[in-house]
């Protein structure tokens, strides 16, 4: 059976910015290769109707996770700078959809898009019941989103060729798919899903 996407559905598309993409600051390997793939959702779902929302990391210069700042990562996504814009060639659709900024008060990290923004809200408005998400990383944004929307109620779908992990450590990747499936999530590649109407 293949999974039909209706109004009851949203995209999540985590963290597709210049930083995570190979030669960024914070460099998930690998990271442009789902562009593509991240699209042909985006172009499906807007085509179901349904809404599509763009997390992005947002933070201040004095964030509390650099390095500078006794936090553990390098500079990164600092608000309005170019590591912080969307990449070259993600697909933004003009209507029905929504850029949720995470991160951005400086002593607070958020790796959830969830956290500190109104994501559950417009999810909730509009009747949704089960998210889609794809993005980066697997081993932090796009888990903690997952695990915060499963918590929240929402079922989870994990779009596994349309996601990236950082990997800091081998196999953390794979031990957050783990995770999230057992948080309740699905896994689905494109061929799953019902693209016929
Ligand atoms: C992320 C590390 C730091 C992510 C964001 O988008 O997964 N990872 N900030
Ligand atoms: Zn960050």
């Amino acid at each position: 059976m293949k999974i039909a996407v209706t109004k009851k559905d949203a995209l999540v598309v985590v963290d597709m910015q210049k930083d995570f993409m190979p030669h960024g600051a914070l460099a998930v390997a690998e990271a442009d290769s789902i562009i593509g793939r991240v699209n042909d959702y985006t172009k499906l779902f807007e085509k179901r109707g349904c809404c599509v929302f763009f997390t992005r990391d947002w933070h201040p210069k004095s964030h509390i996770s650099f390095k500078q700042n006794g936090g553990v990562w390098p500079t990164h996504c600092v608000q309005g700078s170019r590591g912080a814009e969307f990449c070259e060639g993600l697909y933004i659709p003009s209507d029905n959809r929504f850029i949720i900024s995470k991160g951005v008060s400086k002593d607070f990290d958020a790796y959830s898009g969830f956290q500190g923004t109104l994501l559950k809200e417009l999810l909730l408005e509009r009747g949704v019941k089960r998210l889609f998400i794809c993005g980066v990383a697997t081993d932090y944004c796009v888990k903690e989103t997952l695990l915060g929307a499963e918590n929240l109620g929402f079922r989870t779908v994990l779009l596994i060729d349309a996601v990236k992990g950082v990997d800091i450590t081998e196999g953390d990747s794979e031990s957050a798919r783990k995770l999230m499936m057992s948080a309740g999530a699905v896994t689905a590649v494109m061929q799953d899903l019902d693209i016929s109407f």
